[in-house]
């Protein structure tokens, strides 16, 4: 059914792209989606809706937004079926950060070696497959995410020797590797993009997104999204940084090359990839202008245009077919502002496109960005859980993380008393490690490592912050602007890994690309696997937990007490065993509801549990056998 301006908000909510918009729409304004379930709201029509916003929306908003929803013909399926077996879906991942994780040749860079010498790390923390962000040649605007040749190796990590030689140390480990597909963009550095400008009238004249006038798009690291060219008298598009350049997907050669090259790489053995803004690569016919008032809520113009695009799916259809059905290998997508409808219709199994989404929409509060300076509640993780976990259905499998390169240390959001950190890294990674889901741990996570003091502008690296603050100092004070980064900066993410309590951290002999500080001296990988209170141990005692019970990976999971505040508890339950979890997700003490389930404590964040008592931010598991 053709939706139109005379369609009603029900119509439009019966929409899978619709309700994902809807409810973010709503849940921006701190409104539940039972709103829409009141008569009176699903009977409106579309085009009441101008008027009523009083002005906050426009009428161009919702031709933007009717396209969008016809260009979807699908629904996702609503039965009810039991989880299909994947090595990927029973998997623990570990991302590492490459440039930061270890430096075997003492030039302050971490490199491949760096890498392969702490494999045994690794498989002992219970790793089964790493992501490691691009290792690919890259002239580091954005530290890899700018590829200038995707079949070579970034000198100052190694060499394909050095590749391979890691490959063959994860694979006779057990473990798998996938690596990180950016073909969203080019570095403009890349051949290809040398030869567009410089050859327009080559075949690669067509691989990118050559405009005479520029749209009003922005780019993610500020700015208008287009550069000029003066060789071709034309604009081309980065919606990332001015040296990230935009590829021509519409352009069947780029897509072969692509297909070619991820070929490439799984013919050499790696296991899949986690694939960079994905959902990015099919933009809007004649790329038209970002409408205003989407472009003044989100900070961004253009978005509408591309984050779910009229041939994504077509594309990674045949990305599927063409490159990873063959090797049988595994894809997750980065999808910023994908929501779980649209994530149903990318990744369900019978849709051929893609394993995995990562969705972001639990990562910031409503009503909140990345840079704002502000507490992050668990109850709102709790609440995007319970979602996830009822309404994703079985033909897919939702992703749990709560951190990467990109964002924040998930400890220092919740809570940065220092009194707090260990135990609230045990509970997040109790909720990570028994939720239904697959866990992908950011590097340093597993050691409860939080965001870095930085003190000035000249300590931070990231082309984001360094844009972003020059923009920021147009407006306001550089004390100010720098008080906004230090909320939100990626560099939190980036510093180096803590491996001892010497100097430099044990990451390297020389001073790092980017600092370490005194946290080292006590969060620590030597102190903290020797220790078995530690969060490293926890950790690893929940993996080696989920990895002997198959209750805590294919189980079903019940969620009870749902509306008591500050408490998160569920079952996780297969055929002969249950699981019933417990988090504080607070400060407050909690008296505990009814008795304690007849079973094992197996883990906890204290060695004596109180019976009635649940402390501050502590988690327990408890299994229960039947029949016992
Ligand atoms: O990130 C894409 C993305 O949308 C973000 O998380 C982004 O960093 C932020 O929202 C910008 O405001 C991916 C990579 O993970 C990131 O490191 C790269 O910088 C980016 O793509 C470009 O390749
Ligand atoms: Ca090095």
């Amino acid at each position: 059914m053709m939706l139109t301006i005379n369609s009603r908000i029900k119509d439009i909510y019966a929409h899978p792209v619709g309700r994902d918009i809807i409810r973010k729409m709503l849940l921006q304004m701190g409104h539940s989606d039972s709103v829409v379930k009141n008569p009176v709201v699903g009977n409106l029509k579309l085009k009441a809706l101008p008027k009523l916003s009083m002005g906050k929306v426009d009428e161009g908003f919702f031709n933007t937004f009717l396209e969008l929803l016809n260009s979807e013909p699908d629904i996702p399926r609503t039965d009810s079926c039991s989880a299909t077996r994947a090595w990927w879906k029973e998997a623990v991942f570990y991302q590492i950060y490459p440039r930061s994780f270890n430096d075997s040749n003492g030039d302050g860079i971490g490199d491949l070696r760096g890498i392969l010498n702490k494999l045994d790390y690794l498989k002992d923390l219970g790793v089964d497959a790493i992501w490691l962000s691009p290792i690919y040649d890259s002239p580091n605007d954005d530290n890899g995410y700018d590829i200038r040749d995707y079949r070579k190796i970034m000198t100052e990590f190694g060499t394909m020797e050095d590749f391979d030689e890691l490959l063959k140390g994860i694979h006779s480990r057990g473990m798998r590797l996938i690596m990180d597909l950016v073909v969203n963009h080019t570095s403009d550095e890349h051949e290809w993009f040398r030869k567009a400008i410089n050859e327009p009238d080559s075949q690669y004249g067509d691989y990118y997104l050559f405009h005479d006038e520029p749209n009003n798009w922005t780019s993610f690291f500020s700015g208008s999204a287009w550069n000029y060219y003066e060789q071709r008298h034309q604009y081309a598009l980065h919606l990332f940084s001015k040296k990230q350049m935009d590829l021509n997907w519409e352009n069947p050669a780029v897509r072969h090359e692509v297909h070619d090259m991820v070929r490439w790489w799984l013919q050499k053995g790696v296991d899949g990839f986690r694939m960079d803004v994905v959902n990015y690569i099919s933009k809007r016919d004649g790329l038209p202008d970002g409408n205003e008032s989407i472009g003044a809520l989100m900070g961004y113009y253009g978005i509408e245009h591309y984050f779910y695009g009229p041939r994504l799916h077509e594309y990674l259809r045949e990305l599927k077919n063409e490159a990873f059905a063959p090797f049988d290998a595994f894809s997750v997508g980065e999808t910023p502002g994908v929501g779980m409808e649209m994530s149903k219709l990318l990744t369900a199994d019978y849709r051929g496109e893609l394993d995995m989404v990562f969705s972001f929409d639990h990562l910031e509060m409503p009503e909140h960005v990345r840079f704002d300076d502000y507490k992050y509640d668990l109850n709102y993780f709790k609440k995007c859980m319970i979602d996830w976990m009822e309404n994703y259905g079985n033909h897919c499998q939702p992703s749990l993380f709560y951190e990467n390169h990109d964002n924040p240390r998930m400890i220092s959001k919740v809570d940065p008393d220092p009194q707090f950190r260990g135990v609230l890294a045990k509970l997040l990674s109790t909720m990570q490690l028994t939720l239904r889901g697959t866990p992908f741990i950011y590097q340093g996570q597993e050691l409860g490592m939080v965001n870095k003091d930085f003190t000035s502008i000249d300590d931070l690296r990231d082309v984001e912050s360094l844009n972003l603050y020059a923009e920021l100092c147009k407006t306001m004070s550089e004390t100010d602007a720098f008080k906004k980064l230090l909320a939100g900066t990626r560099d939190h993410a980036r510093t180096p890994m803590q491996w001892t309590s010497g100097k430099y951290a044990g990451f390297s002999d020389a001073e790092p690309w980017i600092g370490t500080d005194d946290d080292c001296k006590t969060c620590n990988a030597a102190t903290q696997t020797e220790d078995e209170g530690s969060v490293w141990s926890f950790y690893r005692a929940l993996i080696a937990l989920r990895k002997t019970h198959a209750a805590l990976v294919y189980g079903d999971i019940d969620i009870v007490n749902k509306k008591e505040h500050d408490l998160f508890t569920y079952y996780r339950t297969s055929e002969n065993e249950t699981f019933y979890i417990e988090c504080l997700l607070s400060r407050e003490v909690k008296k505990r509801k009814g008795k304690l389930p007849n079973g094992v404590r197996l883990i906890s964040n204290y060695p004596e549990v109180s019976e009635l008592q649940l402390r501050p931010y502590e988690a327990t598991v408890w299994m229960i056998y039947k029949d016992k």
